[in-house]
Order: C-alpha cells, then structure tokens, then sequence
C-alpha cells in the first residue's frame, strides 16, 4: 500500500514536470519572416525629418506586450551596431521602439551620413535568433 501510494506520487510529480516544460515559452522560435524598408534604398540622399516605414513579410506586428512566436514590433537602430540577441532592445533615443505596433515613425537625423537598421523583435522587446533585421545607409542632406 505504502509503496504503491509513493509511485503514484511519483508518476504525479513526473507529469507535472513534463506539463511545465512544455508550458515553458518556446525558446528564441525561428521565424521564416523578414522586415524592409518600404521607401528608403541603401545609398539614398534624404532630408530630416525623415519618415521611415517598414514592410513585414511573414510577421504579425503588434502592441508590445504578449510574447508569441512569429508576433511582435518594429524597432529602428541609429548608428548602432546589432545588440545581444538575448536580452529586451535598449531603449533611447538611438534605440527606437514601436511598441503601439505602428510602422512608420518619424526620425530626426543631423546632416552626414547615416546607418538605419530595422530589428523585429517579440512582445518583450527581445529580437529574434537569427535576427530578422535590415539595414540601410543613407546621406542626409544639409537644411537650406
Ligand atoms: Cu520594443
């Protein structure tokens, strides 16, 4: 009797275990998905304030919030190089995020030249492995 009980307990405990793990969020989910720019091309000469947009292809962009595989929103990267792919974006004024789900955002850019990179990344700002990214160089034209 005594026996039996403890093996049900364990059985108990070992369904348990395997419920949590497959509870678990899928680790860093590989998304068949990609960002562009929708009006900016490598080499451009633009002016400030320049209004970026971004075409998704194969993602669903939403609100931050809610992390799911293949979901997320758009962050824009300024002079920066690509950050960890396993921690939350930073976030300041050369690390945009959309997080409304919106995906045009206006940017002020000094005179000179420019590296604009897209990053997408989950509900929780974290971006994915491998990165879904783009990037662009740009020119930005003296004010008159
Ligand atoms: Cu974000």
């Amino acid at each position: 009797m005594r026996h039996r009980l403890h093996l049900r307990l364990l059985v108990a405990f070992g369904a348990t275990f395997a419920l949590g793990a497959c509870a678990k969020a899928p680790a860093a989910p590989k998304s068949a998905g990609s960002v562009s720019f929708a009006t900016l091309k490598d080499g451009d000469t633009v002016k400030s304030p320049l209004e970026v947009c971004i075409d998704a292809q194969g993602l669903v962009v939403e609100p931050a919030g809610e992390v799911k595989p293949g979901h997320g929103h758009h962050h824009i990267l300024v002079d920066v190089p690509l950050p960890g792919l396993d921690a939350p974006i930073g976030k300041d004024e050369q690390h945009i995020h959309m997080g409304d789900g919106s995906r045009c955002h206006t940017l002020e850019l000094s005179p000179g030249e420019h590296t604009l990179r897209l990053l997408f990344a989950d509900g929780m700002h974290v971006p994915y492995d491998p990165p879904i990214t783009a990037q662009v160089v740009v020119k930005v034209a003296a004010g008159e």
